[in-house]
This record gives structure tokens, sequence and C-alpha cells, in this order.
């Protein structure tokens, strides 16, 4: 393996006790390119990783995301391993990751953590959140992946341009992948270890709030991707509504001849929306295929010249 071609990126944010061992494991396989981007720790991480032999670069924003575009922006390295640096994934298991981008088998390498997942590493909650999302991901995106939020990734250079990212949070994980899919990388997932966090360690996500956005994500970017899913599932909504409405109309029409105008004007606006929405659906589906088709040729013909 060509070590000096790596760059390890390692996402900090308050991690004294575990960055240094993260980064005394890569340098002793022989890494020597590791990049630290920090996200104003106001603990001793960035000393830390200083005294351990990483590069360290402060974050200009907030978020990890955010830190993460950034240090892509710097890295000129022909492979990138990210990896967080509170000790949760081994960096043992780098090998695996590396094995399909060094063998030219993919741009995009994610490490799934339900491979081994040792106990208490997710918490409940966090077990359950994340298997809802990969399945809500699994049902848009017709993928078969099993952990799009995992920390432990690798890239070809080439992948990490062609992606496009916004994110300045922890939705950073769910655009990388969303994007990867939609760009057609190549994309593998390898089984690796998820270890707990050292106790008294804190995780800087919130299982809530950050999930309630991750989920969002994976629904907005569906937009461009599976517009029949997006359209669809809001048409479905108003065309329920209106159905709902539709019969209680009749219903009070059928039994007391009632005549409910106002509510029956909105029933039949709601079932028209309804329908607006499901074909914009199926327009929208034939315009991203195309697109998809055209995005396929432009990028065949740049390899090839
Ligand atoms: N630079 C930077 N790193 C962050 C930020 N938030 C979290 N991290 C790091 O990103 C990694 C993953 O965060 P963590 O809190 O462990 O989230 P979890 O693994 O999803 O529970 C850790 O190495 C954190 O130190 C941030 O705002 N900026
Ligand atoms: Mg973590």
């Amino acid at each position: 393996m060509t070590q000096n071609d790596v760059c390890i990126l390692i996402p900090t944010l308050n991690e004294e006790d575990a960055i240094a061992g993260v980064i005394g494991e890569f340098k002793r396989m022989g890494f020597d390119d590791l990049l630290v981007i920090d996200g104003h720790s106001q603990d001793r991480t960035r000393e830390r990783a200083e005294e351990a032999g990483a590069r360290v670069v402060v974050q200009r924003g907030r978020g990890k995301g955010q830190a993460l575009k950034e240090a892509f922006s710097l890295i000129e390295a022909e492979q990138i391993v990210m990896i967080d640096g509170d000790g949760t994934y081994l960096p043992g298991e780098v090998g695996h990751l590396l094995e399909p981008v060094l063998a030219g088998k993919a741009d995009h390498v994610m490490g799934n953590r339900f491979g081994n997942l040792e106990p208490g590493a997710l918490t409940r909650l966090n077990s359950a959140g994340n298997r809802l999302i990969n399945f809500f991901f699994r049902l848009i995106y017709d993928v078969p992946l099993s952990d799009i939020l995992t920390g432990y990734r690798a890239f070809t250079r080439e992948g990490v341009r062609r992606l496009d990212l916004t994110m300045e949070g922890f939705e950073i994980e769910t655009e990388m992948t969303v994007d990867s899919v939609k760009k057609g990388l190549a994309i593998a997932e390898v089984p690796i270890t998820y270890r707990p966090r050292a106790t008294g360690t804190k995780t800087k996500l919130n299982p809530l709030m950050d999930g309630a956005r991750i989920v969002a994500t994976i629904y907005r970017m569906a937009k461009t991707h599976n517009p029949l899913f997006y359209f669809g599932l809001m048409g479905s909504f108003f065309g329920t509504a209106g159905f709902i409405l539709g019969l209680y109309v009749l219903r009070e029409w059928i039994t007391t001849r009632t005549e409910h105008i106002p509510l029956t004007i909105l029933t039949a606006l709601l079932i028209i929306v309804g329908f607006q929405l499901f074909f914009m659906g199926i327009l929208g589906d034939a315009v991203a295929s195309m697109h998809r088709e055209a995005l396929r040729e432009i990028y065949r013909n740049r390899k090839e010249r």
C-alpha cells in the first residue's frame, strides 16, 4: 500500500482524550499525512493532535459539515480517508476501507458499523434511529446500503471533486451518500467495528434534532433523484385529505340532504392539487432520468478524452 498518497482526515470538537491515540495508531502504520480539522475545541485537542504529529487546521465556521468541506479543499492526496476523532472507529481497519479504492473498484467506500457493532456503541435510540433512517434511504434511493451515516469512509480525490456538498452540520454524511448515488460514483460498503465512546466523553449529536434534520435532508434531496416519491408523497397527503373530506360531505348529503358548499369546494381543490402533484412527480421522473443519462454520457466522454 502507498501510505504516502493517502490523507487521513479527522474532524474534532473537544476530543482531547481520544485524538492522540487515533493519530498515533495511523502514524505507527506509516501514514504521515494527517489533517485534523478542529471545530474550535475548548480543551487541549489541538495541542494533543499537534504533539501526536498531525497538521491541525481550525475550521472557519461551525459544524462537522462545514469542517469537512473546508478540509476537502485543502487536501491534494490521491486518496482520502475520513475518520472521527473520538476513538469509536479502529484505525487498524483502514486497510479494509482503502482496498476497494486502491483496486480502482470504488470512488467512495463506506464503513458499515452494523458489521461489528460492539455492545453499547449505539444507544437504543440511536440504533433505532439509524435503522429507520437507513430504511427510509433505501426506500427512496433503492440502493442497498446498510449504514449511510457512518463516519469512517475512504474516497478517491476524483470522487470528492465530483460531490457538491452544502450541509454544515451532521447532515453531511447523508449528503455525501445521497450525492454519491446521484452522481453515479462507484460506492462500496465494507463491514467495520464500532466501539462505544470512552466513558465521560460526550457526543455532539442530538439524536432527535439531528435525526429530524437528517430525515428532512433525505426527503428534500429526493426531489431531483426520485421526484415520483417526493411529489407523490405530498400528493397523496392532499389526495387522502380530499378523499376523507369528500366521504364526509357525501355522507351528510345522503343521510340528511345537507349541502356543505364550502367543504365541497375544498374537497375538489384538495383532490385536484393531489393529482397535480402526482403528475408533477411523473414529469419530474422523466426529467430526472433524462438528466441522469445526459450526466452519464458527459462523464463517459470526459473519461475517454
Ligand atoms: N471540526 C468539527 N468536528 C466536529 C464537530 N462536531 C462534531 N465533530 C467531530 O465529528 C466526529 C463525530 O462527532 P460525534 O459527536 O462523535 O457524533 P456521533 O459519532 O454521530 O455520535 C467527532 O470526532 C467529533 O469530534 C464540529 O462542529 N466541527
Ligand atoms: Mg462519535
